[in-house]
């Protein structure tokens, strides 16, 4: 397998840390032994979790004040996928490659599928893009596209999410993820009704193209690029249209896409309690859709969105959501914001499988609030990152990313072969 660092270097790398990782390892082996808990057991949950990583979240992001990207940004896919390699190589929890079409639109389909391939990465869900008008494009997505008034945007934009799917069936991928910007700035600028029902016939068209094993994905957001209405704002709207369409349209939860203080893992418990619940953007956010990194604002909320899914699992093992970051990185890295979240989200998902469930029942049955409470936050406030570290050394990951990209000068070396073009912003969320 191609590897853009050298594997003997990230061995010795590793090497000055190991002692510290097998010590801090079995001193937390001992603790957990203690409340039954096998440490192995969890080692290996741990080195299965993977989350996908966003294409478009290698690219440094911005707001619509600015962007000021980073040095060596990648250009192209292929250079995108050389970054995903990376980080896949060092956080070994990120096999997975999210695209955004036509932003990453390929000339030669399996041409990117081998030149993924070569890295072991794969595709997860595909995402179209009906949010921004394409060159050469014949309608305008102004005021909206599966929704639009106009029949003949709508079907322009039901042609495009078609066209998506049949580019990732080429790339190997099974779900099409669907989120539209649709919207008003204005009371009274849109029927509400009207839109909704435009939109139900819209999706409704793209799942009769979809292959029997392909997945489609609904993702919410109360608001931008509207800011008075939007036509999926809510896990209401998405699970509305997810039972209406059929089997195999799910809702998708984008963590920054709900107003602050929303009671997010709730919202988890509903869908999955209905059989809608498909996937999630991992993100964090203080205010709005602030598209932080997973974790960074509120840890204690990754953790109750997984325990509720680690609930879920225990019910049913063969429950697998897609899981992706997205993120916009403004002021880091990509790469060592996205290795570094993929490792809080596997953090999270990590504690959630310490919880003592047995326990958790029973004082919620006999309504004692301050021991189911308490419950959660023993697993909650146990320090992980040696089941995390170990999980990283045994796959051939980094124990330590971060300072491990940082020591191989991947990013120097990439700011040379990627020139940036002075009349290009590059890309990125913008
Ligand atoms: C949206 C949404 C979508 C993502 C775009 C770039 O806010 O989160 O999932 O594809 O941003
Ligand atoms: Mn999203
Ligand atoms: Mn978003």
């Amino acid at each position: 397998m191609k590897q853009l660092i050298d594997q003997n270097w990230l061995q010795e790398h590793n090497a000055k840390q190991e002692a510290a990782v097998i010590s801090d390892y079995n001193a937390l082996a001992e603790k957990l032994e203690r409340s039954g808990i096998k440490i192995d057991t969890i080692l290996e949950q741990a080195k299965q979790f993977t989350v996908a990583v966003p294409s478009w979240g290698v690219g440094t992001g911005g707001t619509r004040f600015a962007r000021f990207p980073g040095k060596g940004e990648p250009r192209n896919i292929f250079e995108k996928l050389d970054d995903c390699s990376v980080i896949q190589l060092l956080s070994q929890a990120t096999p997975a490659v999210s695209l955004h079409i036509p932003w990453d639109r390929p000339k030669d389909p399996s041409e990117l599928r081998q030149y993924a391939e070569q890295y072991g990465l794969h595709f997860d869900a595909m995402n179209s893009n009906t949010f921004q008008d394409q060159i050469g494009q014949e309608e305008s997505y102004k005021f909206g596209s599966l929704t639009h008034t106009n029949k003949a945007v709508r079907e322009q934009a039901i042609a495009h999410n078609i066209d998506v799917v049949e580019l990732g069936q080429k790339l190997g991928s099974k779900a099409l993820t669907v989120w539209v910007g649709d919207g008003s700035n204005f009371p009274g600028q849109q029927h509400f009704k009207n839109s909704f029902t435009h939109y139900l016939d819209s999706i409704k068209a793209v799942y009769n193209s979809l292959p029997d094993d392909w997945n489609m994905l609904l993702e919410h957001k109360i608001f931008e690029p509207a800011f008075y209405s939007t036509v999926i704002q809510d896990w209401g709207s998405s699970y509305l249209a997810a039972k209406e369409t059929g089997e195999r349209c799910l809702s998708l939860v984008d963590l920054g896409h709900h107003a602050p203080n929303v009671n997010i893992e709730m919202i988890v418990s509903r869908l999955a309690q209905f059989g809608k619940l498909g996937g999630f953007h991992f993100n964090d956010s203080k205010y709005g859709d602030d598209d932080l990194d997973s974790g960074s604002i509120n840890p204690y909320q990754l953790f109750l969105i997984f325990n509720e899914l680690t609930d879920i699992r225990v019910q049913d093992p063969s429950y697998s959501p897609f899981y992706m970051l997205d993120q916009s990185h403004n002021v880091t890295d990509p790469v060592e914001s996205l290795m570094y979240s993929a490792a809080e989200v596997q953090r999270a998902f990590v504690k959630s499988l310490l919880v003592d469930r047995n326990a958790l029942t029973q004082y919620q049955e006999a309504n004692d609030a301050m021991m189911a409470q308490a419950s959660l936050k023993q697993a909650y406030n146990l320090d992980v990152e040696p089941i995390l570290q170990m999980a990283r050394l045994q796959a051939g990951g980094a124990i330590d990313p971060v300072s491990c990209y940082r020591a191989s000068g991947y990013r120097a070396a990439v700011a040379k072969a990627r020139p940036a073009d002075p009349n290009k912003t590059g890309s990125g969320i913008v």
